[in-house]
């Protein structure tokens, strides 16, 4: 099978990161194809990035979709553009948030998120509450730390993530922590190690969980709300992004796999 694991913003050295700690986690037989958009924010730090990261997101999706791509991650803690995504997506798509926090919720009674900057704090919360995990969610902080800086030669952003992590669990309740960013994958095994509790990184959740729902034959739902968008012209530059016409290829069914167990 093929997971395309789609980075929304366009710093590729992110994405050849989370490649990696997809690629490590996944079953023999199963490819993980990383990309990032070419037109987009570098980092995604607010409403107006995730905005501007989504038709980037969207075009990608449907390259897949004509490069046979089994099922999606969306790479980015805000989930930005999912549920479009599977309007236009054949097979399951996953965002990050969603997957780590459904994770944490079964790992544990309750899960504390630490993002990058205090500005997403309520971005992560809305999703909480998206996703009826608020029963859940105790608490979310933040380090302060940009996204492109997580990953910078001696950054001491490993250092705040366990910090803030054990402020986490001795003042919220909590006994689990859900990385609130992509750009934290590979640092999820040290910070798992520095505290001794499960610590949740999305992208690898994901990749799992789509893994998971593709093996099983299991594809997005195509009636009611993540039908295919209805065919429209759309003006000036998104012309480009104009829904064609349900009787495309795209909404021919599936093809019927045989279910494969190992
Ligand atoms: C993110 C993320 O996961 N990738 C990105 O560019 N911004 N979210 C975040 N809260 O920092």
């Amino acid at each position: 099978m093929r997971i395309k694991l789609i980075n929304p913003n366009t710093t590729q050295r992110m994405t050849a990161a989370m490649e990696q700690c997809a690629r490590a986690v996944v079953s023999p037989g199963t490819d993980v194809v990383a990309v990032s958009p070419t037109m987009g924010p570098p980092s995604i730090e607010g409403y107006y990035d995730e905005a501007l990261a989504t038709p980037g997101l969207l075009a990608e999706v449907e390259a897949g979709e004509r490069e046979g791509i089994d099922g999606y991650v969306i790479a980015c803690f805000g989930d930005p553009g999912l549920y479009a995504a599977r309007e236009l997506a054949r097979g399951p798509v996953v965002g990050i948030a969603e997957a780590a926090m459904h994770a944490a919720s079964v790992l544990a009674p309750g899960f504390s998120v630490v993002t990058t900057l205090s500005r997403t704090r309520a971005m992560a919360w809305h999703l909480a509450e998206r996703y009826g995990m608020t029963r859940f969610c105790r608490n979310v902080r933040a380090i302060d730390v940009a996204v492109l800086e997580l990953d910078e030669p001696g950054s001491a952003a490993r250092r705040a993530i366990v910090d803030e992590c054990r402020r986490a669990l001795d003042e919220d309740g909590s006994d689990a922590i859900v990385l609130g960013c992509a750009g934290m994958t590979s640092l999820c095994a040290q910070v798992e190690d520095a505290l001794g509790v499960p610590v949740v990184d999305g992208v690898t959740a994901a990749v799992k969980w789509v893994e998971a729902l593709v093996a099983l034959r299991l594809t997005t739902a195509k009636r009611g709300d993540f039908a295919r968008p209805l065919a429209k012209r759309y003006d000036g530059e998104f012309a480009r992004f104009s829904p064609s016409s349900p009787a495309s290829a795209t909404d021919t069914p599936p093809p019927v796999r045989p279910l494969r167990y190992g």
